[in-house]
């Protein structure tokens, strides 16, 4: 592409523009390259509905490919954050960071290796005791965590309530309570995830 001064004047400086992103609604431009997007895992132990989430939250483009080296298949597909595309990365089920089967190794290897912008550890509401270890490995690793409380349909059908603010107090990180197999607190989700991730910044013409 032609610098974008020369191009307007019908000329040609040989210099090339840098790769720009125009958001559709403002025009405004940014920096960050599609092959680029912020990338987002989500974790937890299996059965708990990463699946369920990651298909609420991405759109039809989806990958299916075996974690290099491995037979374990990872999901990876584009979600809408407000402006922002960002990658969902769906990964096997965990029970711990220090892994015993070949999935948790993948799915700590992903967590480890991979740059993550946000960690969304989805728990089920019914078992938090069991689950909350995890969550304490993953905040103790540093990892930028937010706690994704689902199938709370199942839990007030039990009769349990559970106060996220409370939690979020305790944990020191945000915490939303969800079904989303029922598509509720999905896009409450989206907006916590978005205060996650980093800010674009704008180009400032030359
Ligand atoms: N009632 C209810 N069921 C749910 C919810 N979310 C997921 N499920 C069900 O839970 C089961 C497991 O969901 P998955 O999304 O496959 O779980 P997963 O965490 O990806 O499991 P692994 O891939 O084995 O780690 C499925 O039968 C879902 O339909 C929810 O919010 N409410
Ligand atoms: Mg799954």
């Amino acid at each position: 592409m032609d610098c974008h001064k020369c191009k307007s004047q019908g000329q040609s400086c040989k210099k090339r523009s840098p790769k720009l992103l125009f958001s559709p609604k403002n025009q405004q431009p940014f920096t960050q390259d599609v092959s680029h997007n912020p990338q987002i895992a989500l974790v937890g132990m299996p059965n708990v509905g990463k699946s369920v989430l990651f298909n609420a939250l991405t759109g039809i483009y989806v990958t299916v490919s075996n974690y290099p080296g491995t037979t374990v298949e990872v999901s990876r597909g584009l979600a809408q954050i407000g402006e922002q595309s960002i990658t969902v990365i769906d990964t096997p089920g965990m029970y711990s960071l220090l892994p015993i089967s070949e999935e948790e190794k993948v799915a700590r290897d992903l967590l480890l290796l991979e740059p993550v912008a946000a960690v969304v550890h989805v728990v089920d509401a019914k078992n938090l005791g069991r689950m909350l270890p995890l969550t304490f490995q993953l905040i103790e690793a540093g990892l930028p965590i937010l706690l994704a409380v689902n199938m709370m349909d199942e839990a007030h059908r039990w009769g349990l309530d559970l106060r996220p603010d409370l939690l979020e107090m305790e944990l020191e990180v945000p915490v939303v309570c969800m079904a989303a197999a029922l598509n509720q607190g999905i896009d409450e989700l989206r907006h916590r995830i978005a205060s996650l991730l980093p800010v674009q910044v704008a180009m400032i013409p030359a």
